[in-house]
């Protein structure tokens, strides 16, 4: 067992710490707006990030600006958004990140490993897309609670780490019985807290196994704390808050988790009911798309429209573009290389654009059959917004 350095002080954080780690454990921690004109700097620990490409929310909750989303065929790490629902761990755990260990339960041997352990035993990349459950929140009426993202806090990222499946292997197969793989993460809970209410912890179904990566890189860097370092597991397909950062525990279960991120939140609940276990868990992501450039006032002329599609089943297959709200479409163009079903794709359309206003709209398919609808249909919490109307950009020709 390696001795990883936490400082004591990060588990005794005394009353008003542990206050500040729970008032950031809710999804629905909704914060006062900025002054106008004011927008807010980056937190200390998140300096290295790109000040022009993100919008900060809060010290937890920071989003990628439109015009930078899907700019590319992978979202650079300094522009990518960043969510903690509880306070993370402390930065020296990234200092040797080798020497992160993550326990394996519900095989046939299990066992706690090392990173470096783990880089033994097999390696492989997936571009996948990293979207969280509330990403355009902010486009749905009924104002639910929680971060008014509105559509970057999403990224496609090249993750690299050893397949869930190889290392499963391994130690002699999961056990019979186990249907889900539930994923711990690694930050300390302040004594006093109830573990259950406030760890990250959540089950996806066993099949996920498939595809899933214990990852120690992005984007061909060693995994920076603030996206899960050491080593974070990577579900593609499935909702961010699956993707557990700093995980310290792999589970293959009978059972979903008990605790209350799993069994009382993250649900497509219907308004004004209840995040019961009944309704469905923020698992896979539906077909979107959005338009990125051209955004706010341009001047007329021909311009080169750019969008950007993913997530659906088998992933993203076509797109049309609508320069009038949607009352006539047009195919749009993929552009940029194929990463697989779990990446997104880019797309452009080259179109006249006279004076006037006009709201530029897209609307893609995926390889299921499965269209945007116009409209999303509110859920309590404001999860999963994929409605096509309210992803266009509203642009003012000269
Ligand atoms: N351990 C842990 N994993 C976590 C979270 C967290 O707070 N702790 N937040 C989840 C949520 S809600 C999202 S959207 C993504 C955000 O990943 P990012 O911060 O790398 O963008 O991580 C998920 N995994
Ligand atoms: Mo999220």
């Amino acid at each position: 067992m390696v001795q990883r350095n936490i400082p004591r002080r990060d588990f005794l954080l005394g009353a008003a710490g542990a206050a500040a780690f729970v008032s950031t454990v809710s999804e629905a921690n909704a914060q006062p707006p900025a002054p106008l004109g004011a927008p807010k700097p980056l937190p200390d620990a998140l300096k290295w990030k790109s000040d022009n490409s993100l919008m900060v929310h809060s010290a937890n909750t920071i989003e990628t600006r439109r015009g930078y989303v899907g700019r590319g065929a992978l979202t650079p790490l300094d522009e990518l958004f960043v969510r903690n629902n509880v306070a993370p761990p402390p930065p020296s755990i990234v200092d040797q990140p080798d020497d992160w260990e993550i326990s394996i339960d519900g095989v046939e041997s299990a066992h706690t490993l090392s990173v470096g352990e783990l880089k033994r035993i097999g390696v492989e990349s997936i571009a996948a897309v990293l979207q969280c459950s509330g990403n355009g929140r902010k486009f749905f009426d009924h104002a639910p609670s929680g971060t008014a993202w509105t559509v970057g806090a999403a990224g496609c990222v090249l993750w690299t780490g050893v397949p869930v499946r190889a290392l499963v292997e391994r130690l002699g197969g999961t056990l019979p019985g186990c249907q889900f793989m539930t994923g711990t993460g690694g930050e300390p809970i302040p004594q006093g807290l109830d573990v259950g209410t406030v760890v990250v912890e959540r089950s996806v179904p066993i099949e996920a196994m498939e595809m899933a990566l214990l990852a120690w890189e992005a984007n061909g860097k060693s995994l920076p704390l603030a996206h899960g370092g050491p080593l974070r597991l990577i579900i593609p397909g499935y909702f961010g808050i699956n993707n557990i950062k700093y995980i310290k525990k792999l589970a293959f279960t009978q059972h979903e988790s008990q605790a209350r991120i799993q069994a009382k939140s993250y649900r497509m609940s219907p308004l004004g009911g209840d995040e019961a276990s009944a309704t469905p868990s923020m698992w896979q992501m539906p077909i979107k798309s959005l338009i990125r450039h051209p955004i706010d006032t341009i001047k007329s002329g021909r311009h080169l429209i750019q969008g950007v599609m993913f997530g659906g089943e088998g992933g993203a297959k076509s797109v049309e573009i609508s320069i009038d709200g949607g009352a006539t479409w047009k195919e749009g163009t993929i552009v940029g290389p194929n990463l697989g079903k779990f990446a997104w794709r880019t797309f452009v359309l080259s179109a006249d654009l006279p004076p006037g206003n006009h709201l530029l709209v897209s609307r893609a398919t995926d390889e299921g059959g499965n269209r945007q609808p116009e409209h999303m249909l509110p859920n309590k919490s404001g999860y999963a917004h994929n409605g096509w109307r309210s992803h266009g950009t509203a642009v003012a020709v000269t």
